[in-house]
């Protein structure tokens, strides 16, 4: 049996500080429009799409960094988006700077959305796994202040009921660490979206060029076949006023094997015609989570953050 859907990635170039919000969604229609053509009823955006990655730049003020939130849903500047989805019938992940209240307090969170084909808002996630600092480390070529814009999320992995299987989210750092997308497999996710920003040199240490990519796909590559789940990763990518970030948009299969990968660091849109179904086989055998896992040996996962070394 096979379960076939056409799923889009849509790769983005750069979003440059002085880009209007409007400018910016205009291209995310663009290609939602390109994969529409393709037969694609879904379409992956990246982490943080309509604005620049701005967690690069030191803010203290709200008041000079709330312009790069959106408020409500769809927020106003999302309004065309949402509406050209609706017409064309494909569903969609945008990844977005979100500005709430809740409990009577103002939260902002690194989210992403799941829009259905019919337009319905099949619902959100909240990043998780924060990186960077949320103080200034002091040097602006390696700033990365998530921790200093954004709460963690408090929503956890959930999965969400769409009409063509369940999907889970996440956003950027989360890919490298397995724990979301057991979560999300263990939920029933068959199809994982992303939308990453990842710089081109590591915030943390320095390391040769070449390990940013294959970290990248090592982990999207790994996630998919551990969970025999699809995974659609987009990047935002390119020189953003000078900040490079990589490229390497792609859908990955259930067997691990990459399907389809973006070429460029601009604005690209790649489609597969995925079987639901292909990784059905991994799902009954090697990775039968009813027959094979062992839970009660994994209690430090939960239970742990840091190395605990038992005495
Ligand atoms: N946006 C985001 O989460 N970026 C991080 C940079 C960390 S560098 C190890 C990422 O994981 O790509």
């Amino acid at each position: 049996m096979s379960r076939k859907e056409v799923f889009a990635v849509a790769q983005m170039g750069p979003v440059h500080l002085a880009d209007s919000k409007q400018a910016t969604v205009a291209r995310l229609i663009e290609m939602l429009r390109e994969a529409h053509a393709r037969g694609a009823r879904w379409v992956t955006f990246p982490e943080l799409a309509l604005t620049t990655f701005f967690p690069r730049y030191v803010y203290d003020d709200p008041a000079d960094y709330d312009r790069f939130y959106e408020e409500g849903l769809p927020s106003p500047a999302m309004v065309p988006l949402f509406e050209v989805a609706k017409d064309l019938g494909v569903g969609f992940y945008l990844g977005y700077a979100e500005k709430v209240v809740e409990g009577g307090e103002t939260r902002r969170f690194n989210t992403s959305v799941l829009v259905g084909p019919d337009g319905a808002i099949l619902g959100k996630y909240r990043k998780i796994h924060l990186p960077g600092t949320k103080d200034p480390i002091g040097d602006p070529e390696f700033e990365h202040l998530e921790k200093r814009y954004f709460e963690v999320g408090n929503l956890g992995f959930p999965s969400f009921a769409t009409p063509s299987g369940r999907f889970g989210m996440c956003i950027c750092n989360d890919r490298r660490w397995p724990e979301t997308f057991r979560t999300m497999a263990l939920r029933g996710a068959e199809v994982f979206m992303l939308g990453y920003n990842t710089p081109t040199r590591n915030i943390h240490h320095p390391e040769p060029a070449h390990l940013r990519e294959f970290h990248n796909r090592l982990s999207l590559e790994s996630a998919a076949y551990q969970n025999g789940a699809w995974v659609m990763a987009a990047a935002k990518c390119g020189s953003e006023d000078g900040f490079a970030m990589i490229g390497g948009s792609a859908i990955v299969a259930p067997t691990g094997e990459t399907a389809a990968k973006c070429m460029s660091e601009e604005d690209e849109v790649i489609t597969v015609d995925c079987d639901l179904d292909l990784g059905a086989y991994i799902r009954r055998s090697v990775f039968d989570f009813a027959r094979h896992r062992r839970p009660e040996h994994y209690g430090p996962i939960t239970a742990q953050v840091g190395v605990e070394i038992p005495e």
